[in-house]
């Protein structure tokens, strides 16, 4: 009998799509292939009733993408370093906007999330299509961001601080196409503007981004998959939740964000510029 079509249904208008009828255990290099395209295609792709994916199973999914990261901080499964826990329990709900990891050179690519345990009602995860988000702003803005970049900075007691420049504008290696390449929990400044104007735009864009009408929300069930392309997205994990919700996700290493050649230096400010400083201490930060 021949094996039944995947049955993909696109989960918003904006970006998603389920698939129904793939074993992520065992992909067949064309099934891999139509994967990758849908992932291309939707940005975020979910496989339902995935109980069965081991952690082996998991990292091998992931290195079909690229190299694993070892993450620098969040907890692992044990004897397998590539493998992160995300555990609400133990403080992990990432539930503000993000792009993973923007405070490396190398952010990562792409990530995959294997839901275990999630609450009988909420917890659910939204993501935001930073194509669309890019698109729908007007020319000039368009032209404005295209020649800038941001600083993005990881600063806690645990960690110390991790900092790194991308273009606010990236353009993606496989598709050509361009995406807004800022997000609320790593972006500091804009370097070439005035700190006003940089918080003030940021502000926008990153209200802009989080508009309703550019993402998708997905309402887990145990056993669920999520895979997404960390360069032309963004995420939130709703914390409207108690009790129990736990994940494992493997991260595929990065490239380098490319975008336009910044078209203006570093900003100075006057000697006599009223000038405040930043809660964060970034590369090439406000002090
Ligand atoms: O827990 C979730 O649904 C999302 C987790 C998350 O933000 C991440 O893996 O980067």
């Amino acid at each position: 009998m021949p094996t039944p079509e995947p049955v993909v249904t696109p989960v918003s208008g904006a970006l998603g799509a389920e698939i129904r009828g793939v074993d992520l255990t065992e992909l067949t290099d064309e099934l891999f292939e139509r994967v990758h395209e849908w992932l291309l295609k939707h940005l975020v792709v979910f496989f339902p009733d995935q109980e069965h994916l081991t952690p082996e199973a998991h990292i091998a999914l992931g290195r079909r993408l690229g190299e694993l990261e070892v993450h620098p901080f969040l907890p692992k499964v044990d004897g397998h370093p590539e493998i992160v826990v995300l555990d609400a329990d133990q403080g992990a709900k990432a539930d503000e906007w993000h792009i993973d990891v923007t405070f490396q050179p190398n952010p990562p690519v792409a990530s995959i999330l294997h839901l275990q345990v999630c609450p009988a009602s909420g917890g659910d995860t939204m993501w935001s299509n930073q194509y669309l988000v890019y698109e729908t702003l007007s020319e000039p803005m368009r032209e404005l961001l295209d020649g800038l970049t941001a600083v993005h900075v990881l600063n806690t007691p645990q960690t110390g601080e991790h900092s790194a420049e991308h273009p606010v504008v990236r353009i993606h290696p496989e598709t050509g196409r361009r995406s807004l390449y800022v997000t609320r929990m790593w972006t500091s400044h804009i370097p070439q503007l005035s700190r006003p104007e940089s918080d003030a735009l940021l502000q926008y864009l990153f209200e802009h981004s989080e508009s309703p009408r550019f993402n998708c929300r997905y309402r887990w069930q145990p056993g669920a998959v999520a895979m997404w392309d960390n360069r032309a997205t963004q995420h939130l994990a709703v914390n409207d939740y108690t009790g129990p919700r736990r994940g494992q996700r493997v991260t595929v290493l990065g490239d380098q964000p490319t975008g336009d050649t910044p078209r203006w230096k570093e900003y100075r400010p006057a000697p006599d510029e009223r000038y405040y400083p930043r809660h964060v201490t970034a590369r090439h930060g406000y002090r």
